[in-house]
């Protein structure tokens, strides 16, 4: 009986656990046509091959037609084949990136002129040999498209596809699906939630807590207000303006009362206090999807440093607000303003995008500090700095396995690192030494002993003998 209860008790920690360290991700389609104004298109040259009865300008491959002869749609981009081709895309700043899609000409009999390319990603404008390739090929299967499907996410401002010899490109379009990552389970630690009022023991934070689950009564997941004073409202504070592209609110999962979200308001604000109604109004809920929530892509992203949600004349129950940005949000492992800065967290998740925090406050060997970002200090290496090294004279380190920078170890150290001490030779030949002392002065004191004891047993053998 016992040891059930113990396994549900683990079970239900394992559950509550593994919900507050997911990281939910949502892929908005087509980054390129909702950023239009920001985005320039850049070609090694430009085509005049039946101009002006079709156009061939850089400025096709994002014009959202990718399909026709483009020998009359004017749907894409060319160059002259004149020298090795390529064409560049500037999103304008650094977005977080899963798919990209690239469309050639649809006219089968022209595929060379689109199939051997390589493609590139950088934070800063690419030329003939920089950035990071992320493909290198030809289309599947004869198709007119290639579909590049990021492992994490790619993180870049530029994008730029080459070939290699001098031929021609042509590119109808290029097609983007920015990646998004829910803000607040970065945000967790520091965004500031608060409500209305509380109906027994459910507090606001409960309604970015993380936990995948939306039954109030037992849950203790939710946040909930007393239906006076009216209106009811709840407010989250991030401390910072992001852009967020996507809304998903939960409510309760019992059917009888989902009315405590249905018809709430949800604004935007870019001040610390969102709860009054001003600031800039995003949507009403009307009504909850699958019972328990309502997901809204915002046609035009909201930059907002609080968010307030407001009903009239009702409870108001809030199980989980999800935010999705990609705003400065970086790949595992860094942080800071364009994810230039490293942080090396042992549990593997992305640390904090603005200070580096870890989400677990365990740093990978070699490394500490709340970014786990300084290393060692001198002497120092391994799991918290704890171990030492003792390289030839005063030499550095690895910081994480404690390699000497140099061959040799100080005196009376040996390893690898020089974390094992050894014995000193002089002190060895001392020892030596002075053992062979002892031992010569120890056979001297037997063979005297020996002599003088010899000498009384006639003496003794005569007693005997007496006897
Ligand atoms: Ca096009
Ligand atoms: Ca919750």
């Amino acid at each position: 009986m016992y040891s059930r209860i113990t396994y549900v008790f683990i079970l239900l920690l394992y559950l509550r656990y593994h919900a507050v360290l997911s990281q939910k991700t949502m892929p908005v389609d087509n980054l390129v046509q909702r950023i239009k104004a920001q985005v320039s298109v850049t070609m090694s040259s430009t085509s005049n091959y039946n101009v002006p009865d079709t156009s061939w300008d850089s400025y096709n491959a994002v014009d959202n037609v990718y399909l026709g002869d483009p020998n009359t749609c004017r749907c894409c981009a060319s160059t002259s084949g004149t020298e090795p081709p390529w064409i560049q895309l500037d999103l304008g700043r650094i977005y977080r990136v899963s798919v990209i899609r690239i469309f050639g000409r649809s006219d089968e009999a022209n595929m060379d002129q689109y199939q051997d390319i390589s493609v590139y990603v950088s934070n800063t404008s690419l030329t003939g040999t920089s950035g990071m390739l992320i493909y290198n090929g030809n289309t599947k299967n004869n198709s007119h498209l290639y579909e590049l499907h990021a492992s994490s996410s790619y993180l870049f401002r530029y994008l730029m596809i080459r070939r290699s010899v001098s031929s021609v490109l042509t590119i109808c379009e290029i097609k983007i699906v920015q990646d998004t990552i829910d803000l607040l389970s970065l945000l967790r630690k520091t965004a500031i939630t608060s409500q209305s009022s509380m109906f027994m023991d459910n507090p606001p934070y409960n309604a970015i807590d993380g936990i995948d689950n939306y039954d109030v009564d037992h849950c203790n997941c939710c946040s909930v207000t007393q239906a006076t004073p009216s209106p009811s409202w709840w407010q989250v504070d991030l401390r910072e303006n992001y852009t967020i592209y996507v809304v998903e609110l939960y409510g309760r999962s019992d059917l009888d009362n989902n009315n405590q979200l249905q018809g709430v308001k949800v604004y935007a604000c870019n001040t610390s206090n969102c709860s009054s109604g001003s600031g800039k109004f995003l949507f009403t809920v009307q009504k909850i999807v699958n019972s328990t929530h309502s997901v809204h892509f915002l046609n035009d992203p909201v930059v907002a440093q609080s968010f307030g949600i407001r009903l009239y004349g009702n409870v108001l129950t809030i199980c989980e607000l999800i935010l999705y940005s990609d705003d400065n949000i970086c790949n595992v492992g860094w942080f800071g303003k364009s994810c230039f800065q490293r942080c090396h967290c042992a549990d593997n998740k992305v640390c904090n995008s603005t200070t580096g925090e870890c989400q677990t406050p365990l740093c990978f060997p070699g490394w500490v500090g709340s970014a786990c970002n300084e290393s060692c200090s001198h002497g120092k290496f391994g799991q918290n700095c704890a171990s030492e090294c003792h390289c030839y004279n005063g030499s550095s380190c690895n910081n994480i396995d404690g390699l000497c920078s140099v061959d040799h170890c100080a005196s009376g150290w040996q390893g690898s690192s020089c974390s094992q001490g050894t014995i000193n030779a002089g002190k060895v030949a001392g020892i030596t030494i002075g053992g062979a002392i002892v031992v010569v002065c120890f056979v001297i004191y037997v063979c005297v002993f020996k002599r003088k004891n010899n000498k009384g047993i006639p003496y003794k053998r005569v007693d005997k003998m007496a006897g």
